[in-house]
């Protein structure tokens, strides 16, 4: 029986544990990746570890968020981040750069390695045959010191492509078209492997935008081959030493199979406040726009710029919209230039922001209030733009090109513009001068780490008692983001390496006393519906509120990072047996859940409001539930001196 590529991959690297779905195994990770809001805390983690140096083959250090100085903390976690790369082996990529996983496709992904990332979008460079998994702050800084990283072996999902996208409508629409199948939790527990006749339309920056928003269906990751098109990739970013051909075996069989006729999809929106909220673009065709912006991880590759500039050059955007160009990297920036696209985004009225995420992560850029924004980035949940009351649609470049002219939802295709299609350049221009590669060990080690004012040191928790006691502190519904549970924004953003500071902004979104109950009531639990914790990656969303005491987070089912990190951060994460007990219970009644033996199941927790016994239950190993003993993996690690 032939082995499909996930597969193949996997074996290679496999570590201990048998591939069996469900199954934890263990793999060797190659590379690692991290971003300046998720970075500083994971080498907080990292200095603890006490090495010297990093062990993985390569790891790589981005400053691509927290970029508005609007003071000296951004600033100042940049000048760690640097220090930290110079003195353990690390490369840096400097501000201005350009966004970790667009930097990352270009000039480090490599077919067939292994890469772990502190950012949820890290399967960007499942695009290039990589498998690239998004992991918590904690878990990467283990595998820049050689531990291997544990997943659920995931179910592999052959999605399987033929016919050829129609004109104006691109790889987003895919991205869009496989949310609207599978919503926001139909990925969780697979993989998604890309095979078939379509794969040959797709160039690897498309390929890339499609595993990227992978993460919005709660997919482990998704992998396209290495191919002739990743070669082609390769070679004009001068690395085609790096490319291996590398694909399923002919006969690969899968656990599920899903079709796609790329013919067949439209121009697609997400509304708010979900990506799972999917409708075609003729839902809300003819109405007003206010705000359009191009860029993000998802969509500011190349092609998509030079599509956008192409569609806009010679006109003027409508006189209601305000526009904004995000290019992905120094690499796309300097092309849009030296190409004279640049011309076309400022004549027709763009403002030119930085190459970095910036709106896409509230920093900057907000609309105004009620505003209709339209946004070519992964993620538009509630508040995340900086504005609570804006309304923000995820798009394609193309019909964000289109809002743009028209000043309404429009569908590009009804333009009337001659459909064109945009070659990847020859060779792309390239610089890594602003990438500080690692320094040799002799000199590396007389390097001194520079910690400014805002870098705290990481709280952490006493071992588990045998019984938690509390009261519930919030309960929660359905598909909680970790964008609910710890904001990001302009304003929360620069606390990052400030736990207890960061801890007063937890669950501001949906209720602004949440800080003051938890203080007063030191500490309890949180009550929440299925996938609790969804979306991003960042650890925080279980730092800030095992800071505030919170002891067990009990829901209907988790997000695999997010219940990763609360088991990191020894917080106790446990499912309802009976999903239907969720709703006998009300925030403020009295809890006790007795945790002496964890590895006995069910788990039972006592309601003395309701006066009601529940049976809870997990998927913990035997490590994990060490792991929670000691009050986290950071104690579990350095008692026994191992990872999971
Ligand atoms: C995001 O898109 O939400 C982020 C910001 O990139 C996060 C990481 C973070 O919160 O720092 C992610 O996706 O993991
Ligand atoms: Fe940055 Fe947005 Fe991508 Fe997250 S999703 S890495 S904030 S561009």
């Amino acid at each position: 029986m032939g082995l499909n590529l996930t597969r193949k991959i996997l074996s290679a690297h496999l570590v201990s544990g048998k591939m069996e779905v469900g199954n934890s195994i263990s793999i060797r990770i190659d590379h690692t990746l991290t971003q300046d809001a998720t970075g500083t805390m994971a080498y907080l983690e990292f200095e603890r570890l006490g090495l010297d140096r990093v062990k993985a083959e390569k790891a790589i250090s981005y400053a691509d968020h927290n970029m508005l100085q609007a003071d000296f903390r951004n600033q100042d976690d940049h000048k760690y981040l640097e220090s930290i790369a110079k003195r353990f082996g690390i490369y840096y990529s400097r501000p201005g750069n350009g966004i970790c996983h667009q930097v990352n496709l270009e000039r480090f992904d490599v077919p067939g390695k292994t890469l772990i990332g502190s950012d949820s979008h890290t399967p960007t460079g499942g695009g290039i045959g990589m498998i690239s998994i998004g992991a918590g702050g904690l878990d990467v800084a283990l595998a820049m010191a050689g531990e291997p990283y544990t997943i659920k072996m995931p179910k592999i999902v052959n999605i399987h492509l033929k016919g050829e996208l129609q004109a104006f409508v691109s790889a987003k629409d895919v991205a869009l078209y496989l949310l609207s199948k599978y919503g926001v939790k139909g990925g969780r527990g697979r993989v998604f492997e890309y095979t078939g006749e379509g794969l040959k339309t797709l160039n690897v920056p498309q390929r890339a935008t499609i595993t990227n928003m992978g993460t919005e269906m709660g997919l482990t990751t998704s992998i396209f081959p290495s191919d002739k098109i990743t070669l082609d990739f390769l070679k004009k970013q001068n690395r085609e030493k790096d490319w291996i051909e590398l694909g399923a075996d002919q006969d690969a069989t899968y656990d599920e199979v899903f079709e796609v006729d790329l013919s067949e999809i439209e121009p697609m929106v997400a509304k708010p406040h979900s990506p799972g909220n999917i409708a075609p673009i003729s839902e809300v065709e003819g109405q007003s726009v206010d705000q359009v912006i191009i860029g993000s991880c998802t969509n500011s590759s190349y092609t998509d710029l030079v599509t956008v500039a192409k569609m806009l050059d010679g006109k003027k955007i409508a006189e209601n919209i305000s526009a904004g160009l995000l290019p992905g990297s120094r690499q796309i920036l300097t092309h849009l230039s030296e190409e004279g696209w640049i011309k076309s985004f400022v004549k027709a009225g763009v403002r030119i922001l930085e190459s970095a995420c910036g709106p896409c992560i509230g920093m900057g850029f907000a609309p105004g209030s009620n505003e209709i924004s339209v946004r070519t980035f992964n993620r538009n949940f509630l508040g995340r733009s900086g504005t609570k009351s804006a309304s923000v649609f995820l798009t394609s470049p193309e019909v964000a090109a289109a809002c743009m002219l028209i000043g309404k939802f429009t569908d590009p295709r009804k333009l009337g513009i001659k459909p064109f299609t945009i070659k990847l350049p020859k060779k792309f221009i390239i610089d890594d001068s602003m990438i500080i590669p690692p320094l040799p060990i002799e000199e590396a080690q007389n390097i001194k780490i520079v910690k400014g004012p805002n870098i705290k040191p990481l709280p952490l928790k006493n071992t588990l008692p045998d019984k938690l006691n509390g009261e519930v502190l919030i309960k929660v519904g359905e598909d909680i983001t970790t964008d609910h549970i710890m904001p990001a924004g302009a304003q929360i953003l620069p606390f990052r390496s400030n736990i207890p500071e960061i801890s007063k902004f937890v669950f501001r979104v949906i209720d602004e006393k949440f800080y003051d109950r938890a203080m007063a009531k030191h500490g309890g639990f949180i009550v929440a519906g299925e996938n609790y914790g969804q979306g991003s990656s960042r650890e925080h969303a279980a730092i800030a509120p095992s800071y505030l005491g919170v002891k067990a987070v009990i829901v209907k089912s988790f997000s695999r990072i997010h219940l990763a990190n609360l088991i990191n951060f020894g917080i106790v994460p446990l499912e309802f047996k009976n999903k239907a007990d969720y709703d006998t219970i009300d925030q403020g009644d009295k809890f006790e859940i007795d945790v002496t033996n964890l590895n006995k199941q069910p788990v039972k927790m006592k309601n003395f409001t309701k006066d009601k016994e529940y049976e809870l239950v997990h998927t913990f190993t035997k490590n994990q539930v060490a792991i929670l003993k000691e009050g986290g993996k950071l104690q579990f690690v350095k008692k026994h001196n191992k990872g999971e």
